[in-house]
């Protein structure tokens, strides 16, 4: 392998390390089946991310043709909505960046909270893409190795089901390791002249 094809290479790799990633909590049967009707914490690695979930207040619950919340137990809550005191907590691996989340059950009015490490972003139902199809909004948070992603809602009434996220590896860290293979080539071939 010459030093051309390595440059190839290293580029090639960073791009592909920058893959998007989606957990798709009410669609990919393997996933809600494992996390449906528990508490957790549970990990579960899609595409080499590893995210850990855990409810907070109640299991975490998937229901068929209504979508994925928590069940608060003993409580009238709606089950498959994330209610008042219920919360989704998850956790990555690596650093990565969330660019896209997809809820449901979002409504004129209502806001939720996803709150990263001590960071709080709060998405209003005006924040979303297409409000009558599509309760979809695509941010770029980063989440910093170690720092718990909490999703609650934002009123007391509101009630909010969470479809899925997708995450990339942390951009930075990628372009870092992308930059610091091809400098250590460029001063590798410079002292090779
Ligand atoms: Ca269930
Ligand atoms: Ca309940
Ligand atoms: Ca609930
Ligand atoms: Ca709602």
């Amino acid at each position: 392998m010459n030093k051309y094809s390595i440059a190839a290479w290293c580029a090639a790799a960073a791009i592909s390390a920058g893959a998007a990633v989606t957990f798709d909590l009410y669609n990919d049967a393997d996933l809600y089946s494992y996390l449906d009707d528990q508490t957790g914490p549970l990990s579960y690695t899609n595409s080499g991310i590893a995210a850990t979930f855990s409810g907070t207040g109640g299991n975490m619950n998937r229901v068929s043709n209504n979508g994925f919340g928590i069940d608060a137990p003993g409580s009238g809550d709606t089950t498959y909505l994330l209610d008042v005191n219920e919360a989704l907590t998850v956790s990555f691996n690596q650093a990565v960046q969330i660019t896209a989340l997809d809820f449901r059950n979002f409504d004129d009015g209502e806001s939720i909270r996803v709150i990263i490490g001590s960071v709080t972003n709060t998405v209003l139902w005006a924040n979303l893409g297409n409000k009558t199809t599509d309760s979809i909004i695509i941010p770029s948070w980063d989440v910093p190795l170690g720092d718990t992603v909490r999703f609650e809602v934002g009123g007391e009434t509101d009630a909010i089901a969470i479809d899925s996220f997708t995450v990339v590896p942390e951009p930075a860290t990628v372009s870092m390791l992308g930059i610091g293979g091809l400098l250590a080539l460029i001063i590798r071939r410079i002292s090779s002249e």
